[in-house]
């Protein structure tokens, strides 16, 4: 059947392409072991386990029904109290805070409720893959700045690679309407530092434009970084939307809510789209995400945080995985915080394919494969014009049990011994 005037609509040509779900699709279809979308194979903490089970028992019936649509009150009391000394900022948890359908229902809600047809977007690279088709579908025009490798060499930092100052001030001008950024970064892991969050702020103040600041991965630095809020910083405050997500905090993806804490006149945009098109979130998930900050909000400064425990088990993963990587001769990029890491393949012969695609998209599929080792490849995470500087990597996620680790370091060592190294 024609699909004639009822197929896709015009606004979404063009962005029917989804890594998620072709490579997602692929991974299951090759039995790989799967090192590509970012999710833990293990369990999530207990507490938050607990504090789901709680909410189903308890007696409570208003849990199993709708809730306010901003955000449940119990959770957006919690992340008040979190988030405002981190913040510096009394956060008012009744018009300061949105619960939104994961980080991506955050995202799509804050783009679409600030953007009009014209306005302009600057995006840093590499970026999580929705921004661009999110600010399109707006009808805005994303305007995109690589961040730059700085070094060379058989082990590199995520901290090795910068934004360029002057290219970054040639994209500001009287269009500009936002600025999107991702702190710890997905895929590259780099954690910006209080320099480079100043010349960011600095810019935003001066050209009048606001920030949404992606830092789903806030709790997940690793020793010696630090996590810094863009919206603690001077002027800030009162032009950055903040996103998290409990997916990332407690390792619960499926669960899918995630938050925005910003000023009021900056949430009454993305407060209407979501009233509109989702009205509210799961109450019994936010009742239990709600929950478990309360533990963790009782013991922040204590070893038994599982907030600031996290990257200390995850750390050690992510030196094995990076020494595995350079053993069958990739060059990997030392994250600073997130749970992906990015590996230099331009040692490798780029797989014969019939499709035209950048060589990371023919290398990760032939891996899959062949090796039954799946992975991203990281054009994705970049504009049509900029997609070389991420073909030469493949992107991997350590946030796995050991025993996967193990899998995959056998994997590793066969084929490099294929290699004949
Ligand atoms: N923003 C960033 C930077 C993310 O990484 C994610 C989740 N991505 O995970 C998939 C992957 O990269 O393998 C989101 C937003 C969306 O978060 P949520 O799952 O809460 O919607």
């Amino acid at each position: 059947m024609s699909t004639g005037k009822h197929g896709i609509s015009d606004k979404l040509k063009g962005t029917e392409k989804n890594i998620w779900v072709d490579f997602g699709k692929l991974a299951a279809e090759c039995k790989a072991l799967n090192l590509g979308q970012g999710f833990p194979d293990f369990m999530p903490p207990q507490h938050v386990l607990d504090a789901l089970v709680n909410a189903a028992k308890s007696d409570n019936v208003t849990v199993n029904q709708y809730t306010r649509s901003q955000g449940h009150p119990r959770l957006v009391k919690a992340l008040a109290k979190l988030y405002s000394p981190l913040i510096g900022q009394t956060i008012d948890p009744m018009s300061q805070l949105l619960v939104s359908v994961g980080a991506y229902g955050a995202l799509f809600c804050a783009i679409q409720g600030l953007v009009n047809p014209g306005d302009e977007v600057i995006i840093i690279e590499p970026f999580f893959d929705c921004y661009e088709p999110m600010v399109r579908v707006a009808g805005a025009v994303p305007r995109f700045i690589p961040l730059r490798p700085t070094k060379s060499g058989k082990t590199t930092s995520s901290a090795d690679w910068k934004l360029d100052p002057q290219e970054l001030e040639s994209l500001f001008n009287e269009k500009t309407k936002l600025i999107l950024m991702n702190t710890p970064n997905n895929p590259l892991g780099k954690v910006f530092t209080k320099d480079e969050l100043e010349l960011i702020a600095g810019l935003c103040i001066k050209y009048d434009v606001v920030c949404i600041a992606d830092e789903v991965y806030e709790w997940l630095v690793y020793k010696a970084n630090k996590h810094i809020k863009i919206a603690s910083l001077p002027g800030m405050f009162e032009r950055t939307l903040t996103i998290g997500s409990a997916g990332k905090t407690f390792n619960v993806t499926g669960w899918k809510l995630g938050w925005t804490v910003g000023p009021e006149h900056l949430m009454l945009g993305m407060r209407t789209m979501h009233q509109n098109c989702n009205y509210t979130c799961p109450t019994i998930l936010q009742e239990a995400i709600a929950a478990s900050f309360e533990v963790e909000l009782g013991r922040l400064d204590s070893p038994d945080s599982y907030l600031h425990q996290l990257p200390v088990d995850l750390e050690p993963k992510r030196d094995r995985l990076a020494q595995m990587l350079q053993d069958v001769g990739m060059s990997p990029v030392i994250p600073e915080g997130g749970y992906f890491m990015l590996a230099d393949i331009s040692t490798f012969d780029t797989p014969t394919s019939d499709e035209d695609e950048p060589k990371d998209f023919k290398f990760v599929k032939w891996m899959t494969k062949e090796k039954k080792l799946a992975s991203i490849p990281p054009s994705a995470f970049y504009s049509k014009e900029h997609k070389h500087m991420g073909e030469n990597f493949i992107r991997v996620c350590f946030i796995k049990e050991d025993a996967t680790l193990q899998k995959a370091e056998q994997i590793l060592k066969e084929w490099k011994s294929s290699l004949g190294k």
